[in-house]
């Protein structure tokens, strides 16, 4: 018995030694990432991603740091008398087995005190530390978030814009 389960965590180190997404250990996927842009002058950029737990068993969020920013924190956003807030976040729970999204108006990743702002184009490295204490590091590319404007920028090349 106590053989047969060594073997088995053997093979799935095997596996996720595969060069999908280092998560793969917790039997988690992180899909559809993006940084929103933010003007040169921001102070903060969030980060959105859905993360797919296939686990029996809660994943715990409980830090998370990105390369180019001095902090960074786990946040939600919610509506308090009408009025958008964000709150930091010691814990973020993702229950076993479900697709959880951190998106504009919810949960979220705070970046703070950027060294320079990430402009499109670019990506950010971001790892979180969860409760079991693993570390899942992975790089979110800067996309402008266009749900908010009518204007069309589909057309318009940003890939040259110098932004410092
Ligand atoms: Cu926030």
């Amino acid at each position: 018995m106590q053989k047969s389960i060594i073997t088995t965590l053997i093979a799935t180190a095997i596996f996720s030694t595969a060069p999908t997404f280092a998560a793969e250990k917790t039997n988690m996927m992180i899909m559809d990432s993006w940084v929103r842009a933010a003007p040169p002058s921001a102070k903060v950029q969030a980060a959105f991603f859905t993360l797919m737990n296939h686990s029996d068993k809660p994943i715990v969020f409980t830090d998370v740091e990105a390369q180019g920013f001095g902090h960074s924190e786990l946040h939600l956003s919610s509506k308090k008398d009408g009025v958008m807030v964000m709150e930091k976040q010691q814990q973020i729970t993702i229950p076993a087995n479900t697709v959880f999204q951190f998106k504009p108006g919810s949960y979220h990743v705070m970046l703070l005190e950027p060294n320079k702002i990430a402009a499109p184009g670019e990506q950010v490295t971001i790892s979180f530390t969860l409760l079991s204490g693993e570390k899942i590091t992975t790089k979110m590319p800067v996309k402008r978030d266009n749900s908010k404007t009518k204007m069309d920028h589909s057309k318009m090349d940003h890939s040259n814009m110098k932004h410092d």
